[in-house]
């Protein structure tokens, strides 16, 4: 199906037909837009910015690129194309066609896991609100905004679900989305992690890397539900998202390859030496993945979790990959789960967030790989590693357990006197922000960081990929 740009509202769901959504969604249009030029990217309005656009949503002709300022941007509505005849696959209603509306008895559910996923959204973008004034580079710079605005682009992904499908109640929940904000007191956004500030790049890449790998993890599992409209917007959300995990996944690594060219260069290891030549050394890499994964891994909830197990059975919210396991009702499963107190038996439907929280840790260790490989190339014993899953947990079983990063039950005073050596400190925070210094000339990079191997879209690195004007 192919993207009608010719409307005020670019889609595939052939919104001129529905006159009634169409009035909805134009009215929440320039709500959007306000939030956008009050709580989007600071300063950059007139900036011409090399970006990608979708124009189908078939796998070869979504991404379209040119210079684009990024308040036209054309936001949209767009769907994956609808799959013949598609059934329930998991669950207790396994068989049945899907849904094309909401069941009633699902529709407080389904509405409380669209807000949330659109929640995260437009708070990213507020995280990331002030990047641009410190960005390493214009290739960078150009990322981020890419990452911006199909964050935006997400947000109207579950405003349409909700204008489409949930009335009133819907429509008010789309505005709230724009009512709450990122680290507001009063008002902050739902999930905890989308809280926290990301006011340096090494946050960013953290957060692209980790961060955004939850996304493609509950975007998945959400890919699979039984109600298809929700079904087919997550698949095509994820064409996007793979492009955010590449800025973090490529971001560690430029860090990884630049401080290990300091760490030649001065022919030491001593993180002091490595500081003062403006390059991030690996121990205190190391704390802000620490940090961002183990505040991305309460993203997948509790261990022991009613509304996983009841989300599952009712068809609303699968595994990722669900054709990739066998047994899709898991009525008659357990799963042994290591809690403080001991092993526990549990039903596996209600450990299917651990289920998730595995595999995904699984995914976050193939770029420890590739990290550790450059490390281990150029004769440095040191190794990154991710956290255990048990590491400063602010959700399910292990809330507030003094657990250290290698998984081992501390004492209390041992884990308060040692957490300066597993998280980033106020001074290694106030150093990493004296590294970022904005860098804008074409094809220059920050000292802390290396190039990237290539541009985007077989543009060089040199690029003039956002030009700036009068900025
Ligand atoms: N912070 O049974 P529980 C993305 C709440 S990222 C605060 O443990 P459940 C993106 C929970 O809401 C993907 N609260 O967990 C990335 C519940 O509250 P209620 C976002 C939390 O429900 C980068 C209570 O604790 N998408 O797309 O099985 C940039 C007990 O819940 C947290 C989704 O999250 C937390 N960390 O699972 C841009 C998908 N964790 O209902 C975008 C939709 C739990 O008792 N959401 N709680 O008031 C869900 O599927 C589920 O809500 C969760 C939690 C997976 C988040």
């Amino acid at each position: 199906m192919t993207i009608d740009y010719a409307e005020k509202i670019p889609n595939n769901v052939n919104l001129a037909n529905d006159r009634t959504l169409q009035r909805a969604l134009e009215h929440w249009q320039p709500h959007f837009l306000q939030w956008w030029h009050e709580m989007g990217p600071s300063d950059f309005a007139q900036a011409d910015v090399y970006l990608r656009t979708a124009t189908s949503v078939d796998a070869q002709g979504w991404a379209q690129y040119g210079a684009v300022k990024m308040p036209d941007y054309r936001w949209g509505i767009f769907l994956a194309d609808a799959v013949a005849d598609r059934r329930i696959h998991f669950g207790d209603n396994i068989g049945q066609p899907v849904w094309q509306q909401v069941p009633g008895e699902h529709r407080s559910t389904l509405r409380r896991l669209i807000v949330t996923q659109g929640d995260t959204e437009p708070a990213s973008v507020e995280q990331q609100r002030l990047l641009g004034h410190s960005c390493p580079s214009l290739y960078d710079l150009r990322n981020l905004f890419q990452i911006n605005v199909e964050e935006g682009r997400h947000l109207w992904a579950m405003v349409y679900l909700l204008h489409a499908y949930f009335g009133r109640d819907g429509r008010e929940e789309a505005e709230e989305l724009l009512a709450r904000h990122s680290g507001d007191a009063d008002k902050p956004r739902i999930l905890t992690t989308f809280n926290e500030p990301i006011s340096d790049w090494l946050s960013l890449y953290c957060f692209t890397y980790f961060t955004d790998r939850d996304g493609k993890y509950q975007l998945k599992s959400l890919a699979e539900s039984a109600f298809d409209p929700l079904s087919r917007t997550c698949r095509f959300m994820l064409t996007e998202e793979a492009h955010h995990m590449f800025v973090g996944e490529t971001g560690i690594g430029r860090v990884v390859k630049r401080t290990l060219e300091v760490m030649k260069q001065l022919g030491t290891d001593d993180p002091a030496r490595i500081r003062a030549h403006g390059a991030v050394d690996l121990p205190l890499l190391q704390k802000y993945l620490n940090f961002w994964c183990s505040s991305s891994l309460d993203l997948f909830g509790s261990e022991i979790s009613s509304n996983a197990a009841a989300n599952f059975a009712a068809g609303l919210k699968g595994r990722p990959d669900e054709s990739g396991y066998e047994d899709h009702v898991l009525r008659d499963k357990t799963l042994d789960l290591q809690t403080p107190q001991g092993v526990e038996h549990v039903p596996m439907l209600n450990a299917l967030n651990e289920v998730m929280r595995d595999s995904y840790l699984k995914d976050c260790e193939l770029g420890l790989r590739r990290w550790n490989r450059a490390i281990e190339r150029a004769g440095h014993a040191l190794r990154l590693r991710l956290p255990s899953a048990h590491f400063r947990r602010s959700i399910g079983a292990w809330v507030n357990q003094p657990v250290t990063p290698e998984g081992k039950l501390v004492s209390q005073e041992e884990y308060a006197k040692r957490i300066g050596e597993w998280l980033p400190t106020e001074s290694d925070r106030a150093f990493v922000r004296s590294l970022m210094q904005k860098v804008v000339a074409p094809g220059k990079m920050a000292a802390w960081l290396a190039p990237p191997e290539r541009g985007i879209n077989n543009l060089p690195v040199e690029y003039d990929y956002v030009k700036l004007g009068s900025e």
